[in-house]
């Protein structure tokens, strides 16, 4: 079982390689904010990162790639990069090159030009961190968006207006989501509305993840495995949109707006989603207790027999274990 498990991971992991290889396969462009010790644990981002204390020092990379696929490219040019305390006050950061190792396009490992900027939490609230990235290449300005939280209910910042050409808004407070949780917004343009916008949204995958996963995506939908990776919705007549986050992670919310001297403007949120809460049971409890009980029942009617000479030998537990037996392949089924 162990090891046919292994062997169906390698194959879906070759696939994935292959058919990243072969298709050139290809979804949305993003600027990714990770929160981070250091650039060795950048890509094993989660949602905690994005939670801070008082006095912290928060670092956080700028990366540039797909961040569903876990592919990474060079970023052309220097990010700007300001973070909004809970006050109102805009701090300008200083972005660091550096980098980092990833995987490019073909599935090869590399090394890729990213940013770091850091920043002193010193205030309770939200702090925005903003981005404002130029890529020549992709005709594509990025102007995201991401918030580190700090307080027990110090819930305010979160939702602040920054004034940046393009900009998400968003409705609900971008923390303490679950997965399956709908998130909303209104995308900005120069302050207004953003309407009948595509808005591409997309998870992040740590590398194995990603390459495992589209493989499978390769398997499933060979028609179109990218309408997997990037999903789409759009802005209604007030700018405002709605998506629901599915999974755990960390997602890309990107609304496109106009082009201006052939550089498409985009305004992207990043929302950090959490497991289910409270957690889900790991295995189901009931079904292994009533293995259990069922066992019991059967080894019995080898000691009823003995009594068998004092009279009914124990007909009662015959229907008892098929009454059993039938729950087990009920619950058994309603687990497929
Ligand atoms: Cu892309």
């Amino acid at each position: 079982m162990k090891r046919e498990k292994v062997a169906t991971v390698a194959a879906i992991l070759l696939a994935g390689t292959l058919l990243a290889g072969a298709v050139g396969m290809a979804s949305a462009h993003f600027t990714m904010i990770f929160p981070s010790d250091s650039e060795d644990t950048v890509w094993g981002v989660t949602p905690e990162d994005y939670i801070a204390e008082l006095g912290d020092t928060k670092t956080v990379y700028i990366l540039w790639g797909h961040p569903y696929e876990h592919i990474s490219f060079d970023m052309a040019s220097v990010p700007k990069v300001s973070v909004r305390k809970p006050d109102g006050t805009v701090e300008q950061l200083t972005a660091e090159k550096l980098t980092i190792d990833s995987m490019d396009e073909d599935g090869n490992p590399g090394t890729f030009a990213a940013y770091k900027a850091s920043f002193t939490v010193d205030q309770r609230g939200d702090s925005v961190v903003a981005v404002k990235y130029e890529d020549e290449g992709e005709k594509l300005v990025d102007y995201v968006k991401a918030v580190i939280h700090c307080g027990e209910e110090e819930w305010s910042g979160w939702d602040a207006e920054l004034g940046e050409k393009a900009e998400i808004v968003p409705f609900t407070r971008p923390y303490g989501l679950e997965e399956g949780f709908v998130y909303t917004g209104t995308a900005l343009y120069d302050g207004s509305a953003l309407p009948d916008a595509d808005v591409e949204v997309e998870m992040y995958h740590p590398e194995a993840e990603g390459v495992a996963v589209v493989g499978k995506a390769g398997d499933m939908f060979p028609y179109d495995p990218p309408m997997m990776f990037t999903r789409v919705t759009k802005t209604n007549a007030a700018g405002e949109f709605a998506y629901t986050l599915d999974e755990p992670g960390i997602w890309f919310v990107g609304a496109y707006g106009p082009e201006v001297e052939g550089l498409t403007q985009r305004s992207v949120f990043i929302i950090p989603v959490l497991e289910a809460f409270p957690p889900k049971a790991a295995a189901p409890t009931g079904l292994e207790e009533l293995k259990t009980r069922v066992k019991a029942l059967e080894e019995k009617p080898a000691t009823e027999k003995t009594h068998a000479a004092e009279g009914a030998p124990g007909f009662g537990v015959i229907p008892a274990i098929l009454g059993l037996l039938t729950v087990v392949y009920m619950i058994k089924r309603k687990e497929r």
